[in-house]
Order: structure tokens, then C-alpha cells, then sequence
């Protein structure tokens, strides 16, 4: 015999959890080096993605980390006194003052399309601190 209320309990409980499973959260390992963006995977689902950022730069130096909203080259972006011009982006969200050794977050919402993720600390972007990152429906 066929228990009606339970069955309408399971697939209640299908239907809350099942846009969870669609639009689950992306964790990114981010690796800050001396000269680059170092990721995992360049790519993610659209929906919440984390970005966990790490500075394992060799030097003394602090970094960041932003995300950029941009269907520009990663590598030509416009730059001004050794600094992207982020003014002239949608900025999705930073990190900052990460020094050596340290981990921080950033959790976003990102809509499917390309993304550029820079340090821009004067003059990192232009020693390499850049990469590309395309989300997908
Ligand atoms: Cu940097």
C-alpha cells in the first residue's frame, strides 16, 4: 500500500533541494604567485562560486584579488601609472592586503560569461597577475 503523504513529502523535498543541486556552490583554488594567478579550474557553473586565495608568493610582497566582469583579452586590459583602470570595469568583488602565506575569501554570484581576475597592486597586472575565467549556464 502506497503511503500518499509520504510520497508528497519526498518529492516536495526534490523539488526545494533540486535548483541547490543545479546552482551548486564552485569552490576555485586561487594561487597568488610572485608573477601570476595560478587556478584549479578557469572554469565554473554560473551561481555562487568561491574564490580561495592564497598568497604563495615567494617574496615579501602583499597581493589582492579581484574579479572583473569583462569580455576583454586578460592581457589588454588598459593600465594607468602601472594600475588597471577599474573604474572602467564592473568589479564583481576584491580581496585585499593578502600577505605572504595567507588565505582569504571570496565568495561571489556570477552570471554565465568571461571574467578577468587581476592583482592590481601597482604594477603586478603588468608583471603577469592576470587570468581568464569563463562561467557557463
Ligand atoms: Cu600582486
Amino acid at each position: 500500500m502506497i503511503d500518499k503523504s509520504h510520497t508528497a513529502r519526498v518529492l516536495l523535498a526534490i523539488a526545494l533541494v533540486a535548483p541547490l543541486i543545479a546552482h551548486a556552490n564552485e569552490t576555485i583554488h586561487v594561487k597568488l604567485t610572485d608573477d601570476m594567478i595560478q587556478l584549479d579550474a578557469d572554469t565554473a557553473r554560473e551561481g555562487r562560486v568561491t574564490f580561495d586565495v592564497n598568497n604563495a608568493a615567494n617574496g615579501n610582497t602583499e597581493h589582492e584579488f579581484a574579479v572583473l566582469r569583462t569580455d576583454m583579452d586578460d592581457a589588454r586590459l588598459p593600465v594607468h601609472n602601472g594600475q588597471v583602470t577599474e573604474s572602467r570595469f564592473k568589479k564583481i568583488g576584491e580581496v585585499e592586503d593578502l600577505a605572504r602565506g595567507s588565505t582569504k575569501r571570496l565568495s561571489v554570484k556570477l552570471a554565465p560569461g568571461r571574467y578577468v581576475l587581476i592583482c592590481n597592486r601597482p604594477g603586478h597586472y603588468e608583471m603577469g597577475m592576470h587570468t581568464r575565467f569563463v562561467v557557463s549556464r
